[in-house]
């Protein structure tokens, strides 16, 4: 016996548009594991997809990417944003110890009903985190955020990734890691909408930023300023929140820019494309791995070995039976 009523989809999702955080938080967990009902939630949310800034943060290992999410979220809240922050770590199957930390950090707005604050793993089923954060990330955006904070945890993030599922990049430096040449070695000089050099209070944090505006002029295409976006850098100590209020200043002068040009929706466009492929590639592997148990594959190669068949003939029997799906 249960005491919890079986709250159905439609009525979850009406709830976490009115902005019950459990009910986000239920829906974010239908993410996580996977579950058969997301084909309706996602039904479900798609007329209110659109409304969020998706912000990804990037930048190796205790450079701040934390410490900074915290102060950005300070900062969006006095701007008057609702926020959501999705901490993902592709490395681990489990959403647990390794944010464990962060969570304390994000303690300051634990309270706060405009602030959702979810960590997510990918629990290894397939297509991982590529297909799971998107999902996610429209949950938050039909539960009215304004703006959405993806942080990656865990060594050996693709910063590339990040950049994938977001609207805006920020890249995190820091004097005293040796940024300078990762920079150049992650390609990160191509990803970054907005560069931040963190621990400001720090020796060296202004020779980081001046090799890094070096490299990115660069990259520089010219001088019709309005075409495109050239990256601003911005100095912080994002452990005290000096120069986080510049930090999203630039990211909403990004949205803006982004709305202007129609790179906004370029970059929606592809992303979706990336996103339906997953779902569909998925689907198709599930498939295959039916078939594939099913058929008498061991029997096609000893017919094979024998003689008796050849390669491609073989192939046509299981291909057969996958179309037959
Ligand atoms: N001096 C100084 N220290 C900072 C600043 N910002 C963060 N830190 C410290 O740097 C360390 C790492 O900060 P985190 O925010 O955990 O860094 P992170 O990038 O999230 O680290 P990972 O999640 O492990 O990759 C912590 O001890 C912070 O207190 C800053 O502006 N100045
Ligand atoms: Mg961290």
């Amino acid at each position: 016996m249960t005491a919890r009523r079986k709250v159905s989809v439609p009525e979850l999702v009406e709830r976490a548009r009115e902005g019950d955080a459990r009910s986000v938080a239920r829906l974010i967990s239908l993410v996580e594991d996977a579950s058969p009902l997301l084909r309706d939630v996602m039904a479900g949310l798609a007329p209110y997809a659109g409304h969020a800034q998706v912000v990804g943060i990037t930048g190796s290992p205790g450079v701040g990417k934390s410490t900074s999410t915290s102060a950005m979220v300070t900062a969006l809240r006095k701007a008057g944003k609702r926020v959501g922050v999705l901490a993902v770590d592709p490395s681990s199957p489990f959403s647990g110890g390794a944010l464990l930390g962060d969570r304390v950090r994000m303690q300051d707005h634990a309270l706060d009903k405009d602030v959702y604050i979810r960590s997510m793993a990918s629990r290894g089923h397939l297509g991982g985190l590529s297909w799971s954060t998107p999902q996610a990330l429209r949950v938050l955006d039909a539960a009215g955020c304004d703006v959405i904070l993806v942080e990656t945890v865990g060594v050996g993030q693709s910063e590339v990734e990040v950049a994938g599922l977001a609207d805006t990049t920020l890249v995190l430096l820091a004097p005293g890691m040796g940024d300078g040449i990762q920079a150049a070695k992650a390609g990160i000089l191509e990803i970054g909408d907005l560069y931040v050099v963190n621990k400001a209070d720090r020796d060296g944090a202004d020779t980081v930023r001046r090799d890094l505006r070096n490299m990115l002029a660069l990259a520089d295409r010219g001088d019709d300023v309005d075409a495109y976006w050239k990256p601003p850098i911005v100095l912080t100590v994002a452990q005290t929140g000096q120069g986080v209020d510049e930090v999203v200043e630039k990211i909403d002068a990004h949205r803006t820019w982004m709305e202007s040009t129609g790179e906004l929706n370029r970059r929606r466009v592809r992303r979706a494309r990336d996103e339906i492929e997953a779902i569909a590639v998925t689907a198709l592997r599930a498939r295959w791995k039916d078939v594939h148990e099913r058929t008498e594959l061991d029997d096609l190669a000893d017919q094979v070995v024998a003689g008796k068949t050849d390669p491609y003939a073989a192939a046509d029997v299981l291909l057969a039976e996958y179309a037959e799906e």
